[in-house]
């Protein structure tokens, strides 16, 4: 079993400076060697380009930065595709939300179906019509869906990269009203905190898991860090309260692991200048830990 870092210092998504260096922060909280120490064989590939954002100016405020987030979610894209083509799991570390785009026009590329977790306080199902901020951030999953513009949809000329039915949001509680409409539309499965509340979970992970790995090769997880609580990831750019606690999120992690369905995952929007002492990228890691089969025993 091999695992291939792919770093993505992009913060194109959204107006935060900072989420730039999640990827920093991650591999400083000692990822590679955890990873290592559960007995996989590592290699990390380094960065994907980015160009610095005071070099750059926006050009639509309905679509902030999309030439940089394209040039950056292609480049993503084909290193995906790369890694997984060859039997490796790719762990994808952002940056913000908006580079999920090139992580699953990868998968895309590599497989024919597979499913997606998109573990999150928000939906990012919003387009360039919808869209309150005009952040690409937002938007991530309606263009993998299809839905949105045109330039988001065909990214890498394929259009859908996944299907509604084998896409399950979990964690959700932050969802703008025009985003609603879209998420009720397009079919995908939506699991909010006050499911969580009533059914437990373990029970939503168990329904999530089948509903994404039925007709599928697998499953892609998205892992957006402002999902859980702020109380233990405060480092994010958009917090919300009332997220998942910690040990949710590790039976979340560990439910998949022991699924065996695990293609990819990427890890998003950690900020370590809002961060205290690195706890959200710390977060990151143990929650990688026990996605790829830490245990106590
Ligand atoms: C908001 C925030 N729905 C937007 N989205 C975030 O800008 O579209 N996604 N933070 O992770
Ligand atoms: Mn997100
Ligand atoms: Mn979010
Ligand atoms: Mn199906």
């Amino acid at each position: 079993k091999e695992i291939h870092i792919i770093g993505v210092p992009s913060d194109y998504g959204q107006n935060r400076r900072g989420v730039d260096m999640g990827p920093s922060a991650i591999r400083y909280a000692g990822l590679k060697e955890k990873l290592e120490r559960l007995g996989y064989r590592v290699k990390d590939r380094g960065d994907v380009m980015v160009p610095t954002p005071e070099t750059r100016h926006i050009e639509h405020q309905k679509l902030k930065y999309l030439k940089e987030v394209l040039s950056v979610c292609e480049a993503l894209a084909e290193q995906v595709r790369d890694v997984v083509t060859s039997g490796y799991t790719p762990v994808i570390l952002g940056g913000d939300h908006s580079i999920a785009m090139g992580s699953l026009a990868g998968m895309a590329a590599a497989k024919k179906q597979f499913g997606v977790i998109w573990f999150d306080a928000h939906g990012d199902m919003n387009t360039h019509e919808t869209t309150p901020s005009g952040n690409i951030h937002g938007m991530p999953l309606a263009a993998s869906l299809g839905i949105g513009h045109e330039a988001l949809t065909d990214l890498c000329g394929i259009r859908p990269k996944v299907q509604a039915d084998h896409v399950v949001l979990v964690g959700a509680r932050s969802i703008d009203p025009a985003e609603a409409n879209l998420i009720r539309q397009s079919g995908v499965h939506v699991f909010t905190m006050a499911d969580i509340d009533r059914m437990g979970m373990d029970a939503v992970m168990r329904k999530a898991i089948e509903l994404a790995a039925t007709d599928t090769d697998g499953i892609h997880l998205s892992l957006d860090l402002d999902g859980l609580d702020p109380m233990f990831a405060p480092g994010v750019g958009t917090p919300v309260n009332g997220g998942v606690t910690y040990r949710e999120g590790h039976l979340a992690m560990e439910l998949l692991s022991a699924s065996g369905s695990l293609l990819s995952v990427d890890v998003v929007e950690v900020n370590p200048i809002l961060d205290h002492r690195n706890q959200t990228g710390r977060m990151a890691v143990e929650l990688v830990e026990s996605l790829f089969g830490k245990r106590v025993l």
